[in-house]
């Protein structure tokens, strides 16, 4: 395969940028290698830049449900960008935004938009301690609310991959009001309510998880949390940054029959241009400037592009909730073809799907938790990673991390998946 000027690019790109890349998980860092360079999307295609095809399946770690470019989304910022980029000033889309929005997530009566889900978290989180007047947060080991400092403690996805579970830079004070608690362990979260009494602001969850690979909530264990936060006063944010959207029309909420008292987006709502969102109940979202005193604020929030691509998005989600249907469809006959090849190998890796996210770990054991997901072989799954490359189909640099399957992805992609799939394990194992 010819990669040269991929190499290129990434020479000349490391003279400037931090190793070379604008987020570390897409420098290939845990599976070796250096990163290539995409030129172009189209469907459930990518092509780099020595011309390249793979058929992949990050979507851009989230957003493109539909595929790359799907020509609704093109078309709504073609007729947007007539009008200019960005005013600083409320434009009607705006509304128009958040009326959908709130019409699609019942449990957000109102919501505000910003520009990364790390944005949304760490605002969700400071609405949550400003409502409650306290200070300390729970999250869980494994999961990844973004780069805000008070979540990069035990942070799961690229800090878990590049085994850092702590980042240099984060202040004692600010790991001394996170707590952390172990997922699907409903005692680990008792004990740190005991200890903490009155003084827990929020407890911040991905409630399918999917920065430690994809690890659902085990049935009883989000609704107990439900009981403890209504129990203490502990406001429930739930992290449906990569699960809004996603797992079904209303997101995770939806799948668990859990409210939240605030939830996090982004991805899929931006519709590949950046935006997140944070929304939740109307009594704590009116502590948010300038209705309330918890200041929030962002240069280019709610800007037009972005809310004409995320617009388009969510309509076409509101118009076509069947597309869950053909998303299940596809990821079943995805895993049954991965479920096939490991049984023709004797091999049980464990694998978890929840609608159009999965992932294979490459452990035999029963994958629950962080702790039962670092047992994978993360070299092993270096050198599964750059066979399937090798095949023409482009997986997630990571193991910690999700695959995702959007509408544009043909019985054809997956079956050349599924046969890539037996060969590349054929070949390392
Ligand atoms: P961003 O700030 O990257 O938009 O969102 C942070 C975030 C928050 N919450 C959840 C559940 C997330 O999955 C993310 C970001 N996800 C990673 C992929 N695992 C983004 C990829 C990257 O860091 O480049």
């Amino acid at each position: 395969m010819k990669i040269e000027k991929s190499e290129q690019l990434f020479s000349n790109a490391q003279k400037y940028i931090p190793g070379g890349v604008n987020s570390p998980v897409r420098a290939f860092k845990s599976v070796g290698g250096n990163p290539l360079f995409i030129e172009k999307g189209y469907g459930s295609k990518i092509v780099d830049v020595d011309g390249n095809e793979y058929v992949e399946y990050i979507g851009s770690w989230g957003p493109h449900l539909f595929g790359h470019n799907p020509s609704f989304i093109k078309e709504a910022l073609l007729q947007a960008i007539e009008n200019g980029t960005s005013f600083g000033a409320p434009t009607a889309i705006e509304v128009e935004m958040a009326k959908l929005f709130t019409s699609l997530i019942p449990s957000c009566e109102m919501v505000r938009m910003v520009n990364s889900g790390t944005e949304a978290t760490m605002s969700a989180v400071r609405a949550a301690r400003g409502y409650t007047e306290r200070e300390k947060i729970i999250k869980f080991e494994g999961c990844y609310h973004g780069h805000a400092d008070f979540f990069l403690i035990k942070a799961g996805s690229g800090a878990l991959t590049f085994g850092v579970p702590t980042s240099p830079g984060v202040t004692k004070g600010n790991a001394a009001d996170t707590l952390i608690a172990d997922f699907n362990d409903i005692d680990s979260v008792k004990d740190l309510v005991a200890q903490n009494k009155n003084e827990i602001a929020a407890i911040i969850i991905e409630p399918i998880a999917g920065n430690m690979g994809v690890v659902p909530s085990s049935d009883s264990f989000i609704k107990e949390l439900r009981a403890i936060c209504d129990e203490e006063g502990i406001v429930l944010i739930f992290d449906e940054v990569m699960t809004g959207f996603r797992v079904a029309k209303g997101g995770a909420q939806q799948v668990l029959g859990v409210t939240p008292d605030l939830s996090t987006f982004g991805k899929i709502i931006g519709g590949g241009l950046p935006v997140g969102a944070f929304g939740g109940k109307k009594e704590i979202m009116q502590k948010i400037s300038p209705a309330g005193p918890v200041y929030q604020a962002g240069t280019l929030s709610g800007n037009p592009l972005a809310m004409a691509a995320g617009y388009a998005a969510l309509k076409h989600i509101h118009d076509n909730p069947q597309v869950y249907d053909e998303l299940e469809e596809k990821a079943v006959y995805l895993e049954n073809g991965f479920k096939k090849n490991l049984k023709e190998l004797g091999k049980n890796f464990a694998m978890t799907r929840v609608g159009s996210m999965s992932c294979m770990f490459l452990t035999e054991e029963e994958v629950t938790d962080f702790n039962s997901a670092v047992k994978s072989d993360t070299e092993l799954y270096g050198k599964y990673f750059h066979e399937m490359l090798n095949r023409g189909v482009y997986l997630a640099p990571a193991q910690f991390e999700a695959m995702f399957i959007s509408t544009a992805h043909s019985y054809e992609d997956l079956d050349k998946t599924i046969t890539a799939h037996l060969e590349s394990l054929k070949a390392i194992l």
